[in-house]
């Protein structure tokens, strides 16, 4: 039927467009690859394949890239490109990891016969063209509920094995599964793709050293775009960059056989000779000692944008049949200038963002991070014993604007977690007062070394925990859901949780003052809300809301971000006659000396925290009423220890149950319970706390 096109709008992102067409109008539809869809009654949309990237779509499995001519895959790069862009624009996402790894990721599936052959990914968030190569080129809800994960999940493909998204990991997972490939006799090849910012991490060098003694078939691919966020730093960056720029020794090699093979009777002998004499050669020419000192072979450089130049070299590993490391040098970014002029990250992760200029979107307000890192630089202007520490996350921490004001005293230790807490351990024990700003999860690394080098020397360390609580699209690795728990066990660490920008600045420079034990300040993750003024202080804590009656029921210690919504579930709860006392405690580990006497005064104790609800600050606060003799029931709420699926912050928030609504229904149940206010069926009605 004729008609007239009246919107274009990009559709399932980068491939397909979706056309609102007005079948009243009388016109012809603009393309002649438009299929109809949806019929209705005065418009129809239909949907027409996007011309940018027709062999793309072509693309369902890995072995759909046997056919293809090595000019088809340049074209298929370019669009693998294009559709990264116009998709992760839409999302966010990390697009600058992805960018880089096209032409490797191609390479890689044409070598290797996925699911068979094991393709891992160090940290996962370089895997978007693995994705698209391996069935899911629907990236229209990318980090959304039930659309793609950010990293692998093994719940979406079989061609995905890690999802742990901590970096350092792969090479201990590929040993482990070439090692069960030889016990199972399994015919099967391992292949690792590491960044050289995951190189840095101790866990990579302990796996090496394992690899690199036994003599299984392991392919370590090195991604090595000079890149972490920022410029990777250390001692192995230089010599990376060492190999990066002395002429490959295997070109050299080549070119002198060439040479000395046409060279009559002498020739032949002296390059035997030479070959003979390969590793000095080679150390001479190219100083890989490193690699092949630890036993292991070496390939590389090779331009990792040369589909050509990578098969080969993957080929040859692939065949080696021991462990073999190919240096891949890619460019983060490629193809696209926004990124390549981003001189901070090179877009390693953006929110949404204007595809043609790269600019975001959206400006939120004055955010978390950027709190504490104004108020770092205002205490290195005050204080010259303070020094910063990062674990190559320099600008996600918000460490930036301190590096720039005090470039001597700032740290990027790598991704490094535990070095970094001890090195923060000998910089206190040295005299200076080290804050190491670290994403809440990737604490987790570093648990050991804050209780036995940090808290068991009683060094004046201070953890700043960026990230902390639900933080939802990342999935389940990134949330920050644990340190409350873990740090629980540290003997004289001391714990914050400011619940606004005012105690943030306030409470960091509390914990900076400490020099005889660690103490860490955490806070969530975007914008940071208004202020939450006390009215009132008992003990160390603030009161946020008095009960306006001398026999309250319920006493809601509210834990960090969570005030508001404190706040709210009181005002629920006064319209159900239940008066409330609200109070922050600020410091939450040790539990304050006034909880357990201000416990008593209440009939009811419900905490309420971003953190597991297993041996958080609730099951804190419960002993700490219970040593103290006070016997006040508690209900504690918080996130389940589970490992929580993707989805917005509001809704993994909703589907835990950590809602005023929610939380105030079920204290309202527990106060009508004690009360026999609306009789025992009322009460039963009321849903358990999800566990
Ligand atoms: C244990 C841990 N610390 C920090 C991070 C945050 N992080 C994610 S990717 C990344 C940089 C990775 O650099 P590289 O391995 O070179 O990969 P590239 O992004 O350059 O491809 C960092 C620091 C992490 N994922 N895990």
């Amino acid at each position: 039927m004729p008609g007239t096109v009246v919107s274009w709008e990009r559709w399932i992102v980068g491939t397909a467009v979706r056309v609102t067409y007005d079948a009243r109008a009388g016109v012809r539809p603009p393309r002649r690859n438009i299929r109809l869809d949806k019929p209705g009654n005065s418009s129809i949309s239909f949907y027409c394949k996007e011309a940018r990237v027709p062999l793309l779509t072509r693309i369902r499995g890995p072995r759909d890239l046997d056919r293809l001519s090595l000019e088809e895959l340049d074209q298929l790069a370019g669009e693998i490109r294009t559709f990264l862009v116009d998709a992760v624009s839409k999302t966010g996402g990390h697009l600058g990891p992805n960018l880089g790894v096209v032409e490797l990721t191609l390479a890689l599936h044409r070598v290797f016969e996925s699911p068979k052959d094991k393709v891992l990914w160090d940290t996962g968030h370089q895997s978007y063209v693995h994705k698209l190569l391996t069935g899911r080129q629907d990236f229209s809800r990318l980090k959304m509920k039930g659309g793609l994960s950010g990293y692998p999940s093994q719940a979406e493909s079989e061609h995905d094995v890690i999802e742990n998204s901590h970096a350092s990991t792969v090479l201990g997972w590929a040993d482990g599964i070439a090692k069960a490939n030889q016990i199972l006799d399994r015919d099967s090849h391992v292949v690792a793709v590491i960044g050289d910012g995951a190189l840095t991490g101790g866990m990579a060098w302990e796996a090496l050293n394992n690899i690199a003694d036994g003599d299984r078939p392991l392919v370590i691919v090195v991604n090595d775009n000079e890149r972490s966020y920022a410029p990777t730093i250390g001692g192995l960056a230089n010599h990376l960059a060492t190999l990066r720029t002395t002429d490959g020794y295997e070109r050299f090699l080549a070119r002198g056989k060439d040479l000395l093979e046409r060279t009559p009777v002498v020739g032949k002998p002296l390059y035997e000779t030479l070959h003979g004499a390969k590793k000095g050669l080679k150390d001479f020419i190219a100083p890989q000692g490193m690699f092949e000192d630890l036993g292991l072979k070496y390939v590389g450089p090779i331009d990792g944008h040369d589909i050509e130049a990578l098969e080969s070299a993957l080929a040859r590993a692939k065949r080696f049949g021991g462990p073999v490391i190919v240096h891949c040098l890619t460019e983060k970014g490629r193809g696209y200038q926004p990124a390549l002029q981003d001189e901070a990250d090179r877009f390693h992760a953006v929110g949404k963002i204007h595809p043609d200029t790269g600019l975001p979107i959206a400006t939120s307000g004055a955010d978390w991070t950027s709190v504490f890192g104004d108020e770092m630089v205002r205490l290195g202007e005050e204080r010259t014993d303070i020094v910063a520490i990062t674990a190559a996350m320099l600008q996600p921490v918000g460490l930036d604007k301190f590096a720039k004001a005090f470039p001597d005293r700032v740290y990027d230790v790598g991704i490094a977690e535990q070095h970094g807490a001890v090195s923060a351990a000998g910089l206190a024990h040295g005299g200076v007062h080290p804050v190491f700003a670290v994403y809440a999860t990737f604490l987790n690394r570093a648990f050991d070394q804050v209780l036995m080098d940090v808290a068991l020397h009683k060094c004046g360390v201070t953890f700043v925990l960026d990230r902390a609580g639900v933080t939802g699209t990342d999935g389940a690795s990134h949330n920050g859901m644990w340190d409350m728990s873990i740090l629980q066990v540290v003997p004289g660490l001391r714990l914050a949780a400011p619940r606004d920008a005012d105690q943030v600045r306030a409470q960091l420079r509390e914990a900076v003052a400490v020099d005889d034990a660690p103490t860490v300040v955490r806070f969530s993750k975007g914008a940071v809300g208004p202020a939450v003024p006390a009215v009132g202080r008992v003990g160390g804590m603030d009161v946020l809301r008095e009960s306006g009656t001398d026999t309250p029921d319920v006493l809601l210690v509210s834990v960090g971000a969570l005030a508001p919504m404190c706040l709210e579930i009181a005002t629920l709860l006064d319209r159900q006659g239940i008066t409330t006392t609200v109070v922050d405690p600020r410091w939450v580990k040790p539990v304050d000396e006034a909880m357990a006497p201000l416990a008593e005064r209440h009939r009811v104790v419900v905490t309420v925290e971003d953190n597991s609800r297993v041996g958080g600050v609730g099951s804190a606060v419960a002993q700490a009423l219970r040593d103290a003799g006070v016997d006040v029931p508690l209900r504690d709420f918080g996130i389940p220890p589970r490992f929580l699926d993707h989805a917005s912050r509001a809704e993994v928030m909703a589907e835990i149950g950590l809602t005023a609504p929610d939380i105030a229904r079920q204290v309202t149940g527990l106060v009508s319970r004690l009360d026999g206010r609306y009789g025992s069926a009322a009460a039963e009605s009321v849903e358990p706390a999800r566990d």
